[in-house]
């Protein structure tokens, strides 16, 4: 039997009920730690990372690293020491670099590698491989880059050799921060300044890590600049724990009436804190304390208690903000009192999953009113029961409905659960030391 057949068959079964207590700190965030491997990897001298994410996805980043001849050591507790080449000495790898499930890999490389002079594929898991990748072919192709996708816009992505790129004032069509990342990465090695204009703000990682390596980045309003042919210098970065884990339990710890909980050490990014703000908007009880920055991005500890949660209009000004959050809010919305609505975020269509309809379908297994709409969900809340569901190998919807059994009458099983481990390594045992009972079968 293949692997992938046999991972697919990672199921979670997760016992009714429970109380979330104790105080945890959630793995390292996903995002800040792709970007700490690909921006010190281009620096001038030796980038020390602590609190490194060492999920499948982070790892497949540093490992395409490594394949094209940086020398990385760990990671060892998270902790990771890359040994810049510079600008232009990465060298030419004689395979595919495969980047399993990981979207953020795929199209931020892409525009990193664009202009370096060298041929390579990017390849990726079934999941990767249908996820729309003409919305970073595009303005590359506009800046002069040579890339080929399937006759669909997906994956493998094969880049050529091209001699230099030009730059570009980018006007981004949907808001997706990986665009916007890829644009401003090909930017780096374009002749004059690329600027990219955003519809909304997306979490700005790669400006504020770019401004860390010591490169002029400047923002001024929605619109974002910077001058190719520069360099970076290597520095140290401590990577907070993931707001976008923590969610699971902001949200399991609100609706288990009686928890008690602290995230200690979360992002607290403003352009990735929709979560805190919907939750409360919902009723929510979370305490922030302990503010303050590391290198660049703000972080604090959370706590939340057991609080009964009401159905809300969610503000579309919220969507980019918590964009990877829904799949557990859908289960917030499905343990409230009365109606939510979700509009304005299609966007959730074309991630690892299709999280509208999965999430849809998996709520309506479990009893609850959850109707999918083009760009949202209309959920009524209400008394959820036990069943089966299909996480369809997406991380976060694996996650969501194992801390939907906190509010269930019923055992809960989850299937094709391997890809938790994309994201946050642990997860089974971390939810089990604080209050659930959740068994890997
Ligand atoms: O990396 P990947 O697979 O795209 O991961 C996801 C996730 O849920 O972990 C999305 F499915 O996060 C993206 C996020 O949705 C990570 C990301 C980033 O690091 O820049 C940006 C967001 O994507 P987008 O398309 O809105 O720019």
């Amino acid at each position: 039997m293949s692997e992938s057949i046999l991972t697919n068959k990672i199921r979670f079964l997760v016992k009714p009920g429970g109380v979330l207590r104790g105080s945890i700190r959630v793995p390292g965030d996903k995002s800040i730690s792709h970007r700490s491997i690909m921006l010190g990897s281009l620096a001038n001298g030796v980038t020390q990372i602590s609190g490194f994410l060492e999920g499948d996805d982070s790892l497949a980043t540093l490992k395409a690293f490594r394949t094209m001849g940086v020398t990385i050591d760990g990671p060892h507790d998270g902790r990771v020491t890359v040994h810049g080449v510079g600008m232009h000495g990465l060298q030419q790898p004689s395979v595919a670099l495969d980047l399993g499930n990981s979207g953020t890999s795929m199209r931020l490389l892409c525009g990193l590698l664009a202009g370096q002079g060298m041929n390579l594929t990017l390849t990726g898991d079934a999941s990767l491989s249908s996820r729309p990748m003409r919305r970073v072919t595009e303005p590359l192709s506009s800046m002069g880059a040579a890339i080929d996708t399937t006759d669909n816009g997906t994956a493998p992505l094969h880049i050529k050799a091209v001699g230099h790129l030009d730059s570009i004032h980018y006007q981004l069509p949907v808001a997706s921060a990986q665009v916007k990342s890829c644009v401003l990465l090909a930017g780096l090695y374009a002749q004059g300044e690329s600027c990219v204009v955003e519809p909304a703000p997306t979490r700005d990682h790669t400006e504020r890590m770019l401004r860390g390596f010591g490169y002029a980045v400047t923002t001024d309003g929605n619109r974002i600049c910077l001058d190719g042919g520069g360099c970076l210098t290597a520095t140290t970065i401590d990577v907070p724990a993931d707001i976008s884990s923590a969610a699971f339990f902001l949200v399991g710890a609100s609706i288990a009436q009686g928890s008690d909980l602290t995230l200690r050490h979360v992002g607290m990014n403003p352009t990735r804190i929709g979560v805190i703000n919907i939750l409360r908007k919902m009723g929510a009880s979370i305490e922030i304390s302990n503010q303050l920055q590391v290198g660049g991005e703000p972080v604090a500890d959370l706590r939340v208690r057991g609080a009964g949660l009401k159905g809300i209009q969610i503000p579309e000004s919220q969507v980019p903000l918590a964009i990877d959050e829904f799949p557990v809010l859908f289960v917030a919305a499905a343990c409230a009192q009365g109606e939510t609505v979700l509009t304005g975020a299609e966007e959730l269509r074309v991630k690892e999953s299709d999280r509208i309809q999965v999430m849809a379908d998996g709520l309506q297994t479990l009893g609850i009113d959850a109707a999918p709409t083009a760009d949202g969900m209309v959920i009524r809340g209400g008394k959820m029961r036990g069943g089966r569901v299909d996480s369809h190998g997406d991380h976060r919807i694996a996650m969501a409905f194992a801390i939907a059994a906190l509010c269930a009458d019923g055992e809960i099983v989850i299937d094709d659960c391997a890809n938790v481990d994309t994201s946050f390594p642990g997860f089974a045992d971390l939810v089990n030391s604080i209050g659930m009972r959740l068994e890997i079968g």
